[in-house]
């Protein structure tokens, strides 16, 4: 579905952009195999004209470490080679084409497409869940854990989220806190509860029989244990591992979970806009594993209310149907930058208002703000 076929009023016109940067506090540190978050270094694009603003969020962290990208490398990379490319009319779908000879950079790609397409939709009245296909009204909600300094602090963790209602539990594990973590989860909160665990690429195929003793707690995945450029090497380890293996950081992009597909490295695939460049390719992903029977589900990148409610939107496609790690913005944040994302029985709500369907606090937004900048390439365009 192409947005004009929803539009009420004919297309707004872009007359300013704007990059904010901002920054906020985690409620408690989140340790993965490659490092600590303590704090979200925050990057925000606005695009506005005729009374509307779209909003997008970019999911890069302070330092590239989960990825090559890190956000003050996605502000240059938007400052010099994206934003000189939008216009007045530059639309989603038009900006998507002009950044094709632009190789990687997705999550700057994606936080300048997301506003666009936020500005548009906004504009033309239509929710991005309406835009994309969703079918669903709320979706159900899991929660990752960061690696905890013993077991025991591991159980507290995990009892806090089980009690919150958390549909899905995933856990992070590196060489060191694997099998015996996993076991303790699993025979402290039985068999019924939906578990999985994510390597974040810690590990090499030479620990393929090492991570086959995962294979006796009958988790739902094995999320990225090889690095990202190993896709190959998956399908090697799949051959060992009777886990089914899920890949986050080595699908960037249709193509790449096309083949990844074809030749068995993977059977269920974390969806990040940011990490393939936008709604609109995390889409097509959706739709062509949708077509092949593969679950999918929406990974997450700690982000604060703007980028959660956009997120939610493509949660609520039908082939999302495993939990993601779409949280309660209290698992992250004292207070969110939109009214707060709550969960209830396990699921949070999916925004049904134009765009991504909510808007930030601005009061409070302002206050966590470093600077915003309107963007000259684009006004000296016009
Ligand atoms: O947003 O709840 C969240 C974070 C989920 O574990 C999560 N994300 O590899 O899937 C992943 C990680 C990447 C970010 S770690 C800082
Ligand atoms: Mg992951």
């Amino acid at each position: 579905m192409r947005w004009h076929e929803h539009d009420r009023s004919g297309p707004r016109v872009i007359t300013e952009i704007r990059l904010r940067r901002a920054h906020i506090d985690l409620v408690s540190p989140f340790r993965t195999s490659f490092g600590v978050e303590t704090a979200r270094d925050l990057l925000y694009i606005e695009v506005s004209g005729d009374g509307v603003i779209g909003w997008g969020e970019c999911v890069a962290m302070s330092e590239p470490m989960y990825s090559s990208e890190y956000v003050d490398g996605c502000e240059e990379v938007l400052r010099r080679f994206m934003l000189p490319l939008v216009q007045s009319n530059t639309t989603a779908e038009s900006f998507t084409e002009s950044v094709r000879g632009i190789r990687g950079h997705s999550m700057a790609k994606a936080v300048l497409e997301t506003a666009l397409l936020d500005f548009q939709l906004r504009g033309a009245g239509v929710s991005l869940g309406t835009f994309l296909g969703a079918t669903q009204t709320r979706v159900r909600s899991g929660v990752s854990v960061g690696i905890q300094p013993s077991i025991e602090d591991l159980l507290r963790v995990v009892q806090g989220y089980f009690d919150d209602g958390y549909l899905r539990i995933k856990l992070k594990i590196e060489p060191g806190f694997d099998i015996e973590p996993v076991r303790a989860v699993r025979t402290t909160f039985g068999d019924d509860l939906l578990l999985q665990v994510d390597a974040n690429s810690a590990y090499e195929l030479s620990d393929a029989k090492h991570l086959a003793q995962l294979d006796a707690f009958n988790l739902l995945l094995i999320e990225q244990p090889l690095p990202e450029e190993q896709v190959a090497s998956h399908a090697q380890l799949a051959k060992v591992v009777r886990t089914p293996i899920c890949l986050d950081e080595s699908i960037l992009s249709a193509e790449v979970a096309r083949e990844a597909l074809d030749i068995g490295a993977c059977s269920i695939i974390n969806i990040k806009p940011g990490r393939v460049g936008g709604y609109l390719e995390a889409k097509k992903i959706h739709d062509l594993c949708y077509e092949r029977g593969v679950p999918v589900w929406c990974g997450g990148m700690l982000e604060t209310g703007i980028g959660r409610a956009a997120n939610l939107a493509l949660a609520a496609l039908p082939g999302f149907t495993l939990p993601g790690d779409t949280s309660a913005s209290a698992r992250y944040f004292r207070r969110d930058v939109t009214a707060p994302f709550e969960l209830r029985n396990g699921h949070l709500d999916v925004p049904t208002g134009p765009g991504i369907g909510i808007d930030p606090d601005l009061d409070f937004l302002d206050s966590i703000t470093d600077r915003v900048e309107r963007v000259d390439s684009f006004s000296a365009a016009h």
